[in-house]
Parts: C-alpha cells; structure tokens; sequence
C-alpha cells in the first residue's frame, strides 16, 4: 500500500470518528444555579447568539424569575417562548424581560426563540 492511501485511510478513519462524536457524544451543557436572595431566586440570561447560560436550575418551592438580557439584534432572538407557560413575548434591548417561573412542582420548562432555533430550559427541583 502505497503512503498516500494510508494517510487517507487514517484521514477517513478520523473523520468518521469525529462525526460520531459530534451527533452522540453526550455534549455536557452547563447548568447554573439560580442566586438566591430574601427568599427570592433569579438568574440572568444573555441573549446573545443564543442563550447564556441555556439551562438554569431553581429551587422547587422558592418564587423565581429570568430575566431575559437581550443583546443581539436579530429578529429572531428577539422573541422568547415558554411553551408549557403559553408565554411569548418580545425581548427589549433597552430593557430586561422578567419571566416569572412556577416552582411548586419539580420539572422542566423549556424555551426557545421565535423560530424555535435556539433552545434553553429551566429546571425546577
Ligand atoms: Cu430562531
């Protein structure tokens, strides 16, 4: 076998491996704790290319709120959807946006943007 073909076989190999990986590696997201303050919990996310932090963890039980900073000027991004809360609002650069979350009960409520292009969840336990 001649070099070049062994490099390509190799090149192939590892091609296909980071493909795998990329679709089924398990990506680790990184969840933040909301702050807790006077009994109140709140956690601000950027809008910005997405959203950052993406996942948020509150604690069953205590009153908790997002505030959506929006910071990225495309139309899409703009919108914020929390389907199970039937919420849907426009994000205001000038101004956050305050998403009052339902903590009596452990779960997950997911949001996205207007397109559903981007995604970010809030879990409640
Ligand atoms: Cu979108």
């Amino acid at each position: 076998m001649a070099a070049s073909q062994i490099i390509t076989i190799v090149f192939g190999l590892g091609l296909i491996a980071f493909i795998l990986w990329w679709f089924f590696a398990p990506h680790k997201e990184t969840a933040v704790h909301a702050e807790v303050k006077d009994g109140q919990q709140s956690e601000t996310v950027v809008v910005k290319g997405g959203y950052s932090p993406a996942t948020i963890i509150v604690k069953k039980g205590l009153p908790a709120t997002i505030n959506f900073d929006l910071q990225d000027s495309t139309a899409c991004l703009s919108m914020i959807t929390f389907d199970k809360l039937g919420i849907n609002e426009k994000l205001n650069a000038a101004k956050d946006t305050t998403v009052k979350i339902p903590t009596s009960q452990a779960g997950e409520y997911n949001f996205a943007c207007g397109m559903d292009m981007f995604h970010g969840k809030v879990i409640v336990k």
